[in-house]
């Protein structure tokens, strides 16, 4: 669990002490960060340019998030465009961020078949192999101690529960995500390794696959730590059936959880109805990872609609983020922090 000073508890206990209601000193709406009304980390996606450029982006971030994701910065296609030149500028700020103030960084991501650099499709199996085991051994190896949990194998399944077929799976078979894994543990042994995907919040086909996978290779001894839930949501298409129940089951499997790309996204144009239910989708996602103590983290995929991937992909979508685009608390933000 994150070491951080919880500042709503400590009020609390001296309220209490004290003998005084607590109504007499509680904080205006919001004073507290989210960052300090949880134990969990609370984080968010973030980019190394707007990092750069925009000081208010920065300053929201910094108070109100203690967990960072680089968005696209240390994807292979990106540190490694062009093989053995390498790009570490984006993570590199990152990393440097988040150790200059205080927060932990979740590593994303090392084996997935998207923002792959064209060169890795075209090795033949044997290449293949050595090129995964020493992309793994060089981007872990540079952040060695600095990255607290890595996506270490990201969206492998597709929603039926079959394995994408993937350049991995295609040319290693199975067994590309057991190595994966010991690779990255190999690498460096202080990083909690996780699987990811998305669709995998509720109970259905796809999460099944993923739970007989993490039952397996537990199993077998791989190091595996812990299971992303992306939960890119969307208010049209309802809140993820069993979502609860589902954490809990990998929980019970002995590994961690984590809500690692969290955002809500609502048909355009967004109205006061819409953020309702997204807020009432944000407040589910936060309160059943804090009905299950394995869930160690809540990540958000971006925290202002100023920049997010959802238009980009979907143009007819949006919203989808906690803080609007001038920075202010939206209702989704204020029922997660009243
Ligand atoms: O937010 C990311 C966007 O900027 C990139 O263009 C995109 C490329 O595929 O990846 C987005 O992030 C994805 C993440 O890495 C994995 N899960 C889904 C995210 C949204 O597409």
């Amino acid at each position: 669990m994150k070491n951080t000073i919880f500042r709503i508890r400590a009020v609390a206990v001296l309220v209490a002490v004290a003998g005084v209601t607590l109504s007499n000193v509680t904080p205006a709406s919001a004073a507290v960060p989210l960052k300090n009304i949880t134990h969990r980390y609370v984080g968010s996606a973030v980019a190394a340019n707007h990092l750069a450029n925009e000081a208010d982006y920065r300053s929201v971030l910094t108070r109100e998030f203690d967990n960072v994701t680089p968005e696209n910065e240390m994807k292979w296609g990106v540190v490694e465009a062009t093989r053995s030149h390498y790009d570490w500028s984006g993570a590199d700020a990152i990393v440097d961020y988040a150790r200059r103030t205080g927060k932990s960084v979740r590593g994303h991501t090392l084996v997935w078949h998207s923002q792959l650099p064209g060169w890795v499709n075209d090795l033949e199996a044997g290449e293949l192999r050595s090129a995964v085991k020493q992309h793994i051994a060089t981007e872990m190896g540079r952040y060695k101690g600095k990255i607290r949990a890595w996506d270490v194998v990201n969206e492998m399944f597709n929603d039926d529960g079959t394995r994408r077929s993937s350049v991995f799976q295609q040319k290693l078979g199975d067994r590309y995500v057991a190595d994966a894994f010991r690779w990255a543990r190999a690498a460096d042994p202080s990083a909690k390794l996780y699987i990811n995907d998305y669709n995998t919040e509720g109970l259905n086909a796809k999460s099944d696959a993923l739970y007989d996978l993490v039952r397996k290779l537990k199993k077998q001894g791989v190091p595996i730590d812990g299971v992303g839930f992306q939960a890119h949501l969307a208010t049209q298409y309802g809140f993820p059936a069993g979502y609860q129940a589902n954490l809990a089951r990998f929980a019970a499997l002995g590994v961690d959880v984590a809500i690692t790309e969290a955002d809500v996204r609502i048909l355009m144009p967004a109205d006061a109805a819409k953020l309702a239910v997204q807020a009432n989708y944000f407040k589910q996602l936060w309160d059943g990872c804090h009905a299950v103590a394995r869930c160690v983290e809540f990540t958000t995929w971006g925290f202002t609609d100023r920049h997010s991937w959802v238009p980009d992909t979907f143009p007819s979508e949006g919203a989808a983020c906690l803080f609007d685009t001038n920075l202010r608390a939206k209702p989704a933000y204020t029922r997660i922090n009243p």
